[in-house]
């Protein structure tokens, strides 16, 4: 079992029997005859923590994913037993502790179905070369059970009968299957008998999952090093094990401020200054929507982090200004190493404060980057964290910067083995000091976090950006993230897609892929379709390497520029829509974009979709993922979905056929839902916003949405300055209900609303807002349905 092939195999070890139970409020302690104890915590009803040691004692209780605003709390608990065990109720779960051997099983506290089951449970091998445990958990898969979750694999959405390992590791031109990648997020969901559950193993360390690869019947996991250390989720509603692992784990600290969702621009790198306002001004000559320019390595004097090239750069201040005025917000990008220069000051700084990483004996660890030998801040030491934070005062607060891009934080190091640090440098780990082996997948977390600080700082009153490549769980408080270095090819926007979705189901929802591939380059289709993917990513960046030709909107040609441009002014045009399910996600942590699985799981077809994703509430989004197709198959959820271009209906629970040409990609809307747009802008904030554009597909039926909106950036929101519109709609043969509940203290700057309606069986013979009848005149009521009224309305009521 979980044969380890690259030690001496010494033999697993089991825990024994009971002999003692401790109950302390919610946590339970059960210790076996040789001496292995096991540590429940009941931290909801629904979240019970399973944490072992072997040696009697434990270590520290840290972690670097769990939030401290995790929600706690249960309704009930119960710790009863009989024979052969303990048995611990909460009003959502049983669990059961075998006496004789700790194993544990979960049930349905509801109908007492049995959910996920020990196989030989927890146990472990001591590791002569490591010291302590490799530690060990089997799992027996239940029937027809599917898996789903783990970050950035580059797999199809459900895992079953794969094996991975989590080890964050810089992956240029990575490919379907390869593993591991750039992130490490060892939470997985598990479905079966329409039930879901997930397991979030909190260890730093390597660790591998096996579900169903090794025996068929048999899911595990296991790590190198550190604790058995579990929560398990029960929903059984997949989307709340998602929600609660988020809520474990963290949301967004903030609202990303508006421009941060409107579409940005990259390449490896542009410069100099002049590139950079050649870039900018052909999207505003070409009027294709942009918000955000990037800076690659290129733009520091020798790589030199916080510094700028004075050939290429001479005055960024002034430049980044005029940049401001055209509405672009300027992006550098920040690696962790420092070069070896006792002239350059932040060296000097890291060099007196005694701040970089040391190998074992005392030797700092050197290692080789874009700026040549370097040295690395341990950002696992707080006090490097502040220092770090305070780094950014003049980029940001001087120079203007609106956000910063961290790279290489695996971290990366060049012509070594591994790519990466040795083992034995030493961590700081908030003051648990360990070896690289503990720090390493949440080295880069740590750097991304400190980036977000001083971003926080000096950005203030407006909200920070940060995008990160390397994460463990709980990164996304601090940062958005890229997928890394992809390929310009048709499976890689496959692959792009997978991410995106399995990114969001793992609690990251503000994530997206270098458009168009980062190495290599797209021909024009290939670029268009992964636009059109792009647009519903909630990070959307066009990033190339730059050393195989342009990868602009505007570089293939002016029917490809056309298309782009169609689709990236959608994405401006569902601005609100998309805050809005940030606004849900940093709120609930309910994620973006839902994989079909995650939309309906009592839906036996979603189980093994991969292409079509559901993007906020009501939005259902398929890419066209090959050349020269006119159209695609795909699966439509259960319910009635309108075509988007065509306002056809499709009846769901089927796989049919969808027309989309180069210009068009299968969208569809969910029946009785209202969608919210803004006009097109070149950029956030170009336009004030005199009319919200509300598209009401009927139903006959009810169904609600919401629009929530702010000053787009800035925290009074956090004061209650936002305005939430609930709509509820309600249709019949006859007549279309929509009242508006309104909540926030925010006043939007538009008075009225441009009401279209989609789809409506009737001709309209009277509008009545609030009991008043309206005349048509006063509506400006056209011939497709759309009318304009105050947005001050508690109930339109529309008739036939
Ligand atoms: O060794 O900064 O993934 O986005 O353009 C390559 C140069 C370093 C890797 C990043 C990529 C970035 C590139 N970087």
């Amino acid at each position: 079992m979980i044969l380890n092939t690259e030690l001496e195999y010494k033999g697993n070890l089991f825990p024994s029997k009971i002999i003692s139970y401790e109950k302390n409020l919610n946590v339970l302690s059960f210790t076996t005859a040789n001496g292995v104890i096991l540590e429940v915590t009941v931290r909801r009803d629904s979240i019970l923590r399973f944490r072992f040691t072997t040696t009697g004692i434990f270590d520290n209780d840290f972690s670097y994913a769990i939030t401290k605003y995790a929600s706690r709390g249960y309704n009930h608990l119960e710790v009863t037993e009989d024979d052969a065990n303990y048995i611990i109720t909460t009003s959502k779960l049983i669990c059961k502790i075998s006496k004789l051997d700790l194993r544990t099983s979960m049930y349905d506290a509801k109908d007492n179905s049995l959910i996920c089951e020990d196989e030989l449970g927890f146990h472990w091998e001591e590791s002569y070369e490591l010291g302590g445990d490799i530690v060990k958990m089997s799992k027996t898969a239940q029937p027809g059970e599917s898996y789903y979750g783990l970050g950035d694999k580059p797999v199809d959405n459900n895992l079953k009968g794969k094996r991975f390992e989590n080890w964050v590791t810089d992956s240029y031109a990575y490919g379907r299957d390869t593993d591991p990648i750039y992130k490490t997020i060892p939470f997985y969901t598990a479905l079966h008998n329409k039930k879901s559950y997930g397991i979030f193993f909190d260890n730093t360390f390597r660790s591998f999952f096996d579900f169903c690869n090794e025996r068929r019947n048999i899911t595990s996991f296991w790590a190198q090093g550190g604790e058995m250390n579990y929560y398990f989720i029960y929903g059984p509603e997949m989307s709340d094990v998602v929600v609660n692992y988020t809520d474990l784990t963290g949301k967004p600290h903030e609202l990303p401020a508006l421009w941060t969702l409107g579409y940005h621009q990259c390449k490896w790198s542009y410069y100099p200054e002049s590139n950079v306002k050649e870039i900018t001004a052909k999207f505003r000559d070409l009027k294709i929507p942009c918000d955000a320019i990037y800076l690659d390595i290129d733009y520091m004097e020798g790589f030199r982090c916080f510094t700028w090239s004075e050939e290429y750069f001479p005055n960024p201040k002034r430049m980044v200004k005029e940049l401001a005025d055209d509405g672009f917000k300027t992006i550098v990008i920040i690696d962790p190493g420092i070069k070896i220069d006792m002239d350059y000051s932040v060296f000097r700084e890291g060099l007196e404060k005694d701040y970089f990483c040391k190998r074992a004996d005392g030797p700092y660890m050197k290692g080789k980057v874009w700026p040549g030998e370097c040295y690395f801040p341990d950002f696992t030491n707080p006090e490097v964290r502040d220092w770090w934070s305070n780094l950014f005062k003049e980029l940001v607060e001087d120079i203007g910067v609106k956000g910063v891009w961290n790279d290489m934080n695996e971290p990366a190091v060049m012509d070594v083995p591994g790519k990466t640090f040795p083992d034995d440098v030493r961590h700081d780990y908030d003051g648990n000091h360990c070896s690289h082996k503990k720090a390493h997948n949440v080295y880069g977390m740590q750097m991304a976090r400190a980036t977000y600080h001083g971003l926080k700082k000096f950005s203030y009153p407006k909200r920070p950006f940060v995008i990160t490549r390397a994460a463990y769980s709980g990164t996304q408080r601090y940062t958005s993230s890229w997928t890394g270095d992809n390929i310009a090819t048709w499976d890689h926007l496959t692959i792009a897609n997978l991410q995106a979705q399995r990114m969001c189901m793992s609690g990251f929802s503000f994530i997206g892929s270098d458009i168009g591939g980062f190495a290599e380059q797209p021909n024009g289709e290939l670029y268009a379709r992964w636009i059109q993917l792009g647009i519903f990513h909630p990070f959307c960046r066009t990033h190339s390497s730059g050393d195989h030709g342009d990868q602009e909107p505007w570089a293939f040609g002016t029917t490809i520029t056309d298309v782009v441009r169609k689709f990236i002014e959608l994405r401006y045009q569902l601005l609100p829509y998309l805050y809005t399910a940030f606004w849900r996600y940093a709120e609930e942590g309910v994620p973006i974009l839902k994989s079909l699985v995650l939309y309906d799981q009592h839906d036996p077809q979603t189980h093994y979709r991969n292409d079509e994703f559901v993007f906020g509430e009501k939005i259902l989004a398929c890419p066209i993922t090959g050349p020269n197709q006119k159209g695609r198959r795909m699966y439509f959820p259960l319910g009635k979905w309108y075509n988007f271009w065509t306002d056809e209906v499709v009846e769901g629970g089927t796989e049919q056929w969808v027309d989309a040409d180069l210009d068009s990609m299968p969208i569809f809307v969910k029946e009785g839902a209202i969608i919210p747009k803004y006009p097109i802008q070149q950029y956030v904030g170009e336009k004030t916003i005199d009319e919200l554009s509300l598209d009401v597909y009927y139903t006959e039926g009810k169904e609600t949405s919401q629009v929530y909106e702010d000053a787009t950036d800035g925290y009074d929101y956090i004061k209650g300055r936002y305005s939430l519109r609930d709509f509820k709609l309600s249709g019949k043969k006859n007549e279309l209900i929509i009242q508006q509940h309104k909540s926030g203290k925010f006043t939007t700057t538009y008075k009225t609303f441009k009401v279209s309606l989609h789809g409506l069986p009737f001709k309209i013979s009277k509008v009545e807002v609030d009991n008043v009848i309206i005349p048509f005149e006063d509506l400006k009521l056209d011939s497709s349905n759309t009318l304009t009224l105050t947005k001050e309305f508690t109930e339109l009521h529309i008739i036939g």
